[in-house]
């Protein structure tokens, strides 16, 4: 994935034909698009493919299975198209081996501390934990929250120069410049820009904030 912007678009719109337009109208200030359940279900799995002709695709899926269940996921993920697949670590190290290992050389992304309110309540108790099984495991980087971004530099103490992607800005009241100040490498930011009246204006600006922190 580049690392121009540090911007990654979570495109969480659940219909297709805008979900296409925002994406075309902001590829080229993205650094990625990362989509999730909502739009894969409703659109189907053909869209990994499509958005992948416009922009590096991440595969959100949160991966929490058996390491067989795991790699079928994984490998059907990144055979479609995805250059990544966000997973959970709470799993273990065979489940984040399995994930690594199916991606064949496609980046798996660890959730470490989710960004909600509730991510406080088990997930942040575990997660240099978690980062640090991340790491043995070989997985490409983690996902820590831009809603507490004093937890994204704990994060990023444990993992070395692995990557950062720290989702919470926008709508749930994270700032973007924040979370790379803390030490994230790239922001995720779904409704504040896919939601707004001008998706690019709102991803100009998010790079825009990004860009004097950097
Ligand atoms: P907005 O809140 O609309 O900016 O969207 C945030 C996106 O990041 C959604 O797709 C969430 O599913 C995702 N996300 C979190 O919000 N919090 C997390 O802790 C982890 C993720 C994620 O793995 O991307």
């Amino acid at each position: 994935m580049k690392m121009d912007s540090r911007l990654i678009l979570a495109l969480d719109e659940t219909d297709g034909a805008k979900a296409l337009k925002v994406a075309e109208s902001v590829s080229g200030i993205v650094d990625a698009i990362k989509i999730n359940w909502p739009l894969v279900l409703s659109e189907g799995p053909g869209m990994i493919t499509k958005l992948s002709e416009l922009s590096d695709v991440i595969c959100d899926f949160k991966v929490a299975d058996i390491p067989n269940t795991v790699r079928l996921i994984v490998e059907n993920a990144v055979a479609r198209g995805a250059s990544g697949v966000i997973v959970h670590a709470f799993t273990g190290d065979d489940s984040l081996r399995a994930a690594v290992e199916a991606a064949s050389g496609a980046d798996i992304y660890a959730v470490t501390e989710m960004s909600h309110p509730g991510g406080k309540m088990f997930t942040a108790l575990h997660a240099e934990e978690m980062a640090r099984l991340g790491v043995e495991c070989g997985v490409s980087g983690f996902i820590a929250p831009a809603t507490r971004p004093e937890r994204i530099s704990a994060i990023r103490d444990v993992i070395g120069d692995l990557k950062i992607l720290s989702p919470g800005v926008g709508a749930q009241g994270g700032k973007a410049s924040d979370a790379i100040r803390a030490g994230a490498d790239y922001a995720i930011v779904g409704r504040a820009i896919y939601g707004s009246e001008d998706p690019k204006a709102s991803a100009e600006a998010f790079a825009e904030d990004i860009r004097t922190v950097l």
